[in-house]
């Protein structure tokens, strides 16, 4: 058994100091069960825990960390950065850089202003789509997750699934009134909340890849068909791309499959690691936006120096000739090992993986196929996720502590580090 004594301890300290230990739900093991490892250094595509365990790391901070941990061009950058100074609250030809980048590499994308996290994206985002429509409601899609502002806490996905709960307490019902929900992959339902609420809806929030309940691909048509009843019914179409952008493809999903999204948000890879998140879009909204129009949005520590550095230096190395491809073989290498080893183990799975991001389902039954959050809920296999989970970590490999999050692969993943996890997975299938 390994020996996770520190981490525990410091868990027992964190949990009189910290709500429940940690300072994001899904960090808390709370679905898989045990001590959550406290981390303390990361490398390439491990990370060490606080009692010298290493593990290969598949979350790699759930998403951002593309080029591994401690990339040395990041690391370099960040050093020189420093030594500069950590915050101006003035502006910084670096933020020029990285919103060009963006704007070169995201399809849609015009304009784009920085924000601090994917939270902060979503909600700005809505504030904008709201101010240019002149409407109140929105529409999300029930297991997507946009982060935890008030209007997007309606059937979310990430910790609130993960943890079975309801909607959060303390998100005033007034506010909660106007974010409608439909299910996922369902194109009808989104219709008939146009239809029933004509010339109200300001925008449609989804996830080009349900990947905060699992990890869902977009059936097709799906994804063309709700911009069309946004363009239809003259509401925003908003493409969350906190977790897709620069991980299903460099432009996103919106340039796999050819979407013209109004406006889009950004987070994770476009931090490299710090904390960053962006909404972006059309000049014509985005020119709504204070000071250029009446929108609010502020934040002191918005396109902090130290945050655009780590992200230039990310998207440049991901953006070298044929490195996202590299990772991308990588992705599909592992998912069909552990396709391969469920068939061999006769395990009922569903797996999937999309650019340099992954997922997989236990499934409670052969044949049933997992579409929506509905379907997720009822026939994913929670109890058989934890057990993997644990089997794995005892074999050195760190997933996701919940079924209802997503895989994430590294440039600093080796061909042997995933063919270490494939002869670990074929090792654990038969003991679940
Ligand atoms: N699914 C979450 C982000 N998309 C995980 C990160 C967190 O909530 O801490």
């Amino acid at each position: 058994m390994t020996n996770t004594q520190r981490s525990r301890e410091l868990f027992e300290q964190a949990r009189r100091l910290i709500p429940g230990g940690v300072n994001s739900p899904v960090r808390a093991f709370r679905s898989v069960g045990g001590t959550p490892r406290f981390i303390e250094r990361g490398r390439g595509a491990y990370i060490w825990d606080a009692d010298g365990n290493r593990y290969v790391d598949y979350v790699l901070s759930w998403g951002p960390l593309v080029l591994g941990h401690a990339h040395p061009a990041v690391v370099e950058a960040l050093q020189k950065a420093v030594a500069r100074g950590t915050s101006y609250g003035a502006p910084t030809g670096l933020e020029n850089e990285l919103a060009q980048l963006v704007v070169d590499t995201v399809p849609s994308v015009e304009m784009v202003r920085f924000v601090n996290s994917g939270t902060e994206a979503t909600m700005s985002a809505l504030r904008l789509a709201r101010a240019f429509t002149g409407r109140d409601r929105i529409v999300k899609f029930a297991g997507n997750y946009h982060g935890h502002a008030d209007m997007l806490l309606v059937q979310a996905g990430s910790g609130v699934a993960t943890l079975g709960l309801p909607d959060s307490p303390g998100v005033p019902a007034a506010v909660a009134s106007d974010t409608l929900v439909a299910p996922y992959n369902d194109l009808e339902a989104v219709r008939r909340l146009f239809e029933q609420y004509p010339d109200q809806i300001a925008a449609v929030i989804v996830e080009p890849i349900a990947a905060n309940m699992g990890f869902v691909m977009p059936e097709s048509g799906f994804l063309p068909g709700v911009q069309e009843l946004c363009r239809e019914f003259g509401a925003l179409f908003i493409l969350d791309e906190v977790m897709t952008g620069f991980r299903v493809a460099p432009g996103g999903a919106q340039a796999v499959w050819g979407l013209d999204p109004d406006l889009t948000t950004l987070g994770k890879v476009i931090g490299g690691g710090l904390p960053v998140g962006a909404y972006a879009g059309k000049r014509e909204i985005m020119e709504m936006v204070a000071p250029a129009g009446p929108m609010y949005q502020a934040g002191t520590l918005s396109g902090n120096p130290l945050a655009m550095t780590a992200g230039l230096a990310t998207l440049r190395t991901l953006l070298e000739p044929g490195l996202f491809e590299e990772i991308a073989q990588k992705a599909t290498r592992l998912v069909e090992g552990i396709r391969a080893s469920a068939e061999e183990a006769g395990i009922p799975l569903q797996a999937s993986h999309a650019g340099t991001m992954f997922g997989f389902y236990f499934l409670k039954d052969e044949g049933v196929v997992i579409t929506d959050y509905a379907s997720a809920k009822q026939h994913a296999d929670t109890e058989r996720y934890a057990r993997f989970f644990h089997l794995m970590l005892e074999e050195g490999f760190y997933f996701a502590p919940s079924q209802f999050e997503a895989g994430f692969l590294s440039s600093a993943h080796s061909a042997d580090d995933i063919e270490r996890t494939i002869e670990a997975v074929r090792r654990v299938f038969p003991r679940l």
